[in-house]
């Protein structure tokens, strides 16, 4: 096992720094998180460390960084084998991936449909949104996690983007608990674990950074 520094460049409401912070807390890691300031200018080692997107998370081990947030869980993953974080199986490791790449391409931008409508919200960007998270509840059946029958990387990938769901709910006029049932229970599950709870900000802090942001960017 490596013994070498472990500095994750930060921002608190970033859902893709969470997923970091989750799955290092999975494994037992000490960690250290530099919060960089997104706004007001992003540090020397943030633009030194990934000069293709400049942005949160990386994840420097050992001064070696690594960019992008479902790739660093990955190394971490594979770095630090136990508690496993993906199946024994390379099926179960690809139907993992799979859904790890669905929340990624859909769940962050059908949140912001919504947070960032200016007026009403359109009534396609909540049917969206709620579509979504029905085709998860699918996939999740009626296990308590997504693969297999322990928390492991597709919740990682998943619950950090929950708590932007009281922002969404609030702007939108609409319960994700009243719309997907099995959805909500599957999030009050995962947010009783340590890991996470150490790391997801009270949904009411990220509803008041949201109100904030959306001024910044003179949508009210
Ligand atoms: C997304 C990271 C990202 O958007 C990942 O790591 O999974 N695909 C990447 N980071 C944002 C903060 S969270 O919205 C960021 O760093 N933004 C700063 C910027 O765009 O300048």
């Amino acid at each position: 096992m490596s013994k070498a520094k472990l500095v994750i460049l930060d921002c608190w409401v970033s859902p893709f720094c969470m997923r970091v912070k989750i799955a290092l807390n999975e494994k037992g890691l000490e960690y250290e998180a530099q919060a960089e300031d997104l706004f007001g200018g992003k540090s020397e080692l943030l633009l030194s460390s990934n000069p293709i997107y400049k942005k949160v998370p990386v994840f420097l081990h050992g001064g070696k960084p690594l960019c992008e947030s479902i790739i660093i869980v990955n190394y971490i993953d594979e770095t630090w084998s136990s508690p496993p974080l993906l199946p024994p199986c390379s099926y179960g490791r690809a139907q993992a991936r799979f859904w790890a790449d669905f929340i990624d391409k859909k769940v962050f931008d059908a949140c912001g449909n919504i947070w960032r409508s200016k007026g009403e919200v359109p009534v396609e960007a909540k049917k969206e949104f709620i579509e979504i998270l029905k085709q998860l509840e699918e996939a999740l059946g009626d296990k308590d996690y997504f693969i297999g029958t322990t928390f492991g990387f597709v919740d990682i990938i998943l619950i950090p983007l929950t708590s932007w769901f009281f922002a969404v709910e609030k702007i939108g006029g609409f319960t994700v608990e009243a719309e997907c049932p099995k959805f909500s229970n599957w999030m009050k599950r995962c947010l009783q674990r340590e890991s996470v709870a150490k790391v997801v900000p009270p949904p009411e802090k990220v509803y008041e950074f949201v109100l904030m942001f959306r001024k910044m960017q003179g949508i009210d």
